[in-house]
């Protein structure tokens, strides 16, 4: 995969150096993006190392049943989120924190389950009919300012209302989910990095691609992850909603490399990259492209064994310590 390469080659030609949270220095550069034809170039693994392909599943896997604990993440293979549960100060004294292994509402509380609230006139009935169909509840009467209010709560599936418009409105250009919640940022272990994902499905071509946001982006270890995350991510809703993913386009607001992670990242530099394998998606996941059926349920369903990759080519591994 040249594209991660060039990455790496502009941040080192290009970065400045940065102190940050964890007092371990980055070379960084503001900005940065990588593009990628998945029907034409494969799927983007990296090759000039080994990617952690099972747990970068088990991470997603987990994502789309909501989990809020490192237990499920691991129970699902990864276990790249045990030290932010666990070994950070910070986190471990927020009050917010309810044990061992507790995240917060991270990732896919946010993606599927993001609090949505809203307070309305107690007297204004049609608008709290229309609230209560777009799935709404009344949680609490209030009073502002000696006016009666109603406090109406509902879990938002962002992800889920995104299959939805995929399939119903497919020239919407609303068609995306937020991980970036303001209201949680003091709630959980660390606020999301991979944060704005967009799906732009193609009626005519039967294509659907996707442009994903990272604020901050740890190019030695979380890079090649989120990259081969998202990619999986978009080949289900593809296969669940009738698409053939196409292009993926990843943007990075702080792009860096950790001063521990030089030499992981320079040794990449001096291996060629092999062709890219394809990911396989398995027969038992419904394709809707032919079985006309709807079954968006399968996001909560999916296994990390229903993910493989074939022909899947790389160098040695090498790793490298994670900056907590
Ligand atoms: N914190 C930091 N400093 N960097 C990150 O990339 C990062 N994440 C997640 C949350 N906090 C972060 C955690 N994701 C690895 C991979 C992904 C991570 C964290 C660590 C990692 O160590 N990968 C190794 C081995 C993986 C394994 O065997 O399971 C590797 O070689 O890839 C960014 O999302």
């Amino acid at each position: 995969m040249k594209q991660y390469l060039d990455l790496i080659q502009t941040v080192l030609d290009t970065g400045s150096w940065q102190d940050n949270r964890t007092g371990i220095r980055t070379l960084s550069v503001p900005g940065a993006m990588m593009r990628f034809d998945l029907l034409n170039d494969g799927f983007p693994a990296v090759t000039t190392k080994k990617l952690a392909f099972k747990s970068v599943v088990g991470e997603l896997c987990a994502f789309l049943r909501a989990s809020s604990s490192a237990a499920d993440f691991r129970a699902l293979g990864c276990k790249v989120w045990d030290q932010n549960a666990n070994e950070n100060q910070q986190w471990l004294d927020n009050p917010h924190r309810t044990g061992t292994d507790d995240l917060g509402p991270v990732y896919g509380v946010q993606w599927r389950q993001w609090p949505g609230y809203k307070l309305l006139d107690a007297g204004a009935s049609a608008r709290i009919a229309d609230a209560e169909r777009n799935g709404y509840r009344q949680v609490a009467p209030l009073e502002e300012n000696s006016v009666k209010k109603v406090l109406m709560y509902k879990a938002i599936d962002q992800l889920r209302e995104c299959l939805d418009t995929i399939v119903n409105n497919p020239g919407s250009r609303r068609i995306l989910f937020h991980g970036w919640n303001p209201a949680v940022l003091d709630q959980v272990a660390l606020p999301a990095c991979h944060l704005l994902y967009q799906f732009i499905p193609n009626a005519t071509t039967r294509e659907i691609s996707l442009c994903l946001y990272v604020r901050s982006n740890d190019i030695g270890l979380g890079t090649p992850f989120n990259l081969a995350e998202g990619a999986a991510l978009l080949a289900l809703v593809a296969r669940l909603t009738g698409y053939t993913p196409r292009w993926f386009s990843y943007f990075i607001g702080d792009a860096h490399i950790y001063e521990n992670h030089m030499d992981m990242v320079k040794e990449q530099l001096t291996r060629a990259p092999f062709p890219a394998p394809k990911l396989v998606i398995s027969d038992r996941v419904p394709d809707f492209a032919k079985t006309g059926k709807y079954e968006p349920e399968w996001l909560e369903r999916i296994e990390p064994s229903d993910f493989s990759l074939e022909g899947y080519q790389h160098h040695a591994p090498i790793t490298a310590p994670m900056a907590v």
